[in-house]
C-alpha cells in the first residue's frame, strides 16, 4: 500500500556533504520525494516536532543539534514507505545500523545519527504536517 513518510536529514549530515547520497538511496529503494525543503529550525521548532520526547534526559541537546544549522525535511512516498525508510536508516545508533543502511554509513553516535524517518502513521500524519501544508506535496 502506499504511503507517505517524513524524513529528515539532519544538519549533522548536511554539513558532511552527503545530502544527495541520501537522496539518491531514498529512491534506490522506491521512496519517491514528494516534498522537500531545506530549513534551519530554531529551538522551539525542534521542541515541538520531538515533543513526544520531552521528559527524555537527551531532549534539551537534541533539540540543540536540531537547530545547530540547516536541514533537509523531506515527505517520501513508496509502498510501506514508513517501514522501508525505517530499514534503510537502520538502528538510531549507528553502532548498532547493519552495514547498507544510512546511519551505518554517515552516523556519528547515538545522537548526531544523519537521518530522521517517522515510526508509525499516526506520527507521520503529525510530521508531515509539521512541516508541509497540503499544496506543497506532490504526486
Ligand atoms: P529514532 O530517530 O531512531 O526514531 P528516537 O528514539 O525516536 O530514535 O530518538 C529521536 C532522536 O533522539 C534520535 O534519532 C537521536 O538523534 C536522539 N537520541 C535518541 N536516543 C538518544 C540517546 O540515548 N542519547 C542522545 N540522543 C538520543
Ligand atoms: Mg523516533
Amino acid at each position: 500500500m502506499s504511503e507517505r513518510t517524513l524524513a529528515i536529514i539532519k544538519p549533522d549530515a548536511v554539513k558532511k556533504h552527503v545530502i544527495g547520497d541520501i537522496i539518491h538511496r531514498y529512491e534506490q529503494v522506491g521512496l519517491k520525494p514528494v516534498a522537500m525543503k531545506m530549513l534551519s529550525m530554531s529551538k522551539s521548532v525542534a521542541e515541538g516536532f520531538y515533543a513526544v520526547h520531552k521528559a527524555r534526559p537527551f531532549f534539551g541537546s537534541l533539540c540543540d543539534f536540531m537547530s545547530s544549522g540547516p536541514a533537509v525535511v523531506l515527505v517520501l512516498q513508496g509502498d510501506n514507505a514508513i517501514k522501508k525508510n525505517r530499514e534503510l536508516m537502520g538502528a538510531t545508533d549507528p553502532a548498532k545500523a547493519d552495514a547498507g543502511t544510512i546511519r551505518n554509513a554517515h552516523g556519528t553516535n547515538i545522537e548526531f545519527n544523519a537521518v530522521h524517518g517517522s515510526d508509525s502513521p499516526e506520527t507521520a500524519q503529525f510530521e508531515i504536517g509539521y512541516f508541509f501544508p497540503g499544496m506543497e506535496i506532490f504526486n
